[in-house]
């Protein structure tokens, strides 16, 4: 904490903004080293934002306001700062975009702490195997190629991240699914509609579906995943029903069971960190999916 204990109570600051739930609070106890987390006086692990100096709590934010550039447009980014807890707020970047637009790049301090003992995320609860004991397992287990139908589905045309995934050349020197030998690859591209995928899954006896999803404007990647999942659960009985997998750089990981998904994958996922999750889930430890 900005190297002494600090209270955390400046400006802009009410109950329940400090992303906790509950008053941002005293970060008593020993002061942190830089890089390590600040014990407080309960055991938590709290840490504040880094800018110029540990812990000073400064952020920068960019954002698009629909107004022509001018003085009053940039005190209404700095208004829209203040309002997000960013205060004092300054201004470092305004440009126009277009007419009656401007963007806007806004420097401050908050005042909110995180806990960490208190992040949810999805950790991978899996072992991440090597291409060599993917192929073996499958093949010693399941006595069959092990099938992964993949696509965008909806409007979406990105296929760089599925391709990533699935292609033999793969991503950051890692080789895609279409090199492990006891896996069988079918792309089926850009712009696939739920149905067409339905059907390839049955045409290709799917075990697992891959489904990627990149635009998220108007949640286009939500309302698509739950279309999906709800025809695969439509078309077949529990049981016979694929693994459905779904990824993208703006999933929620958590989203699951909202979205009726078995597994999210998000930025920078790995060929392996997929085909070792296939393995767990289809292989070593089939557990009833949603
Ligand atoms: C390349 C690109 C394009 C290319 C796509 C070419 C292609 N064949 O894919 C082209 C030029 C066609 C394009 C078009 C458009 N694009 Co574009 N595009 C991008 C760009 C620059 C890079 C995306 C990319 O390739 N990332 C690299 C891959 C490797 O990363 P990834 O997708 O995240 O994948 C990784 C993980 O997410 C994960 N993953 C992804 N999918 C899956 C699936 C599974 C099953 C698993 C396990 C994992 C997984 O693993 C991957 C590897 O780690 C982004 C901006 C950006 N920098 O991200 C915009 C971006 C995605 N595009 C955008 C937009 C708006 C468009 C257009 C609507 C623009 C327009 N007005 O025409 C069109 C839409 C076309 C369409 N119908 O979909 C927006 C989306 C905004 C939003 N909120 O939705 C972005 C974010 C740009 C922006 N900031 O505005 N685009």
């Amino acid at each position: 904490m900005s190297e002494r204990t600090e209270r955390s109570e400046g400006r802009g600051s009410r109950p329940g903004q400090d992303g906790m739930g509950e008053r941002t609070e005293r970060s008593e106890g020993r002061e942190s080293r830089p890089g390590e987390p600040a014990v407080g006086s309960g055991g938590k692990r709290v840490v504040r934002p880094y800018g110029d100096t540990t812990g000073d709590g400064m952020v920068q934010v960019s954002f698009t306001l629909p107004v022509p550039h001018d003085k009053r447009a940039e005190g209404a980014a700095v208004q829209l700062a203040n309002r997000m807890g960013i205060d004092p707020a300054m201004l470092v970047h305004a440009k126009p975009m277009s007419d009656g637009f401007t963007f806007f790049v806004v420097y401050g301090r908050v005042n909110h702490l995180v806990d960490l003992d208190r992040v949810q995320v999805v950790e991978r609860d899996f072992p991440l195997l090597g291409a060599k004991e993917v192929n073996a397992v499958v093949k010693q287990r399941l006595r069959r190629k092990l099938s992964v139908v993949g696509a965008c589905i909806g409007t979406d045309a990105h296929t760089v991240g599925i391709d990533a995934i699935l292609n033999v050349k793969g991503i950051a020197g890692e080789k895609g699914l279409e090199y492990y030998r006891e896996l069988k690859v079918t792309n089926l591209g850009a712009q696939v509609s739920v149905p067409e995928l339905v059907e390839a899954a049955r045409r290709e006896r799917a075990d697992a579906v891959l489904v990627s999803q990149v635009v998220t404007q108007r949640d286009a990647h939500l309302h698509n995943t739950r279309e999906m999942s709800a025809a695969f659960r439509e078309a077949l009985p529990a049981g016979k029903r694929p693994l459905l997998i779904v990824g993208g750089p703006r999933f929620d990981e958590k989203m699951t069971a909202e979205l009726g998904v078995d597994r999210i994958f998000g930025r920078g996922t790995t060929p392996g960190e997929v085909a070792s999750y296939l393995v767990h889930a289809l292989v070593t430890d089939r557990k009833a999916r949603v």
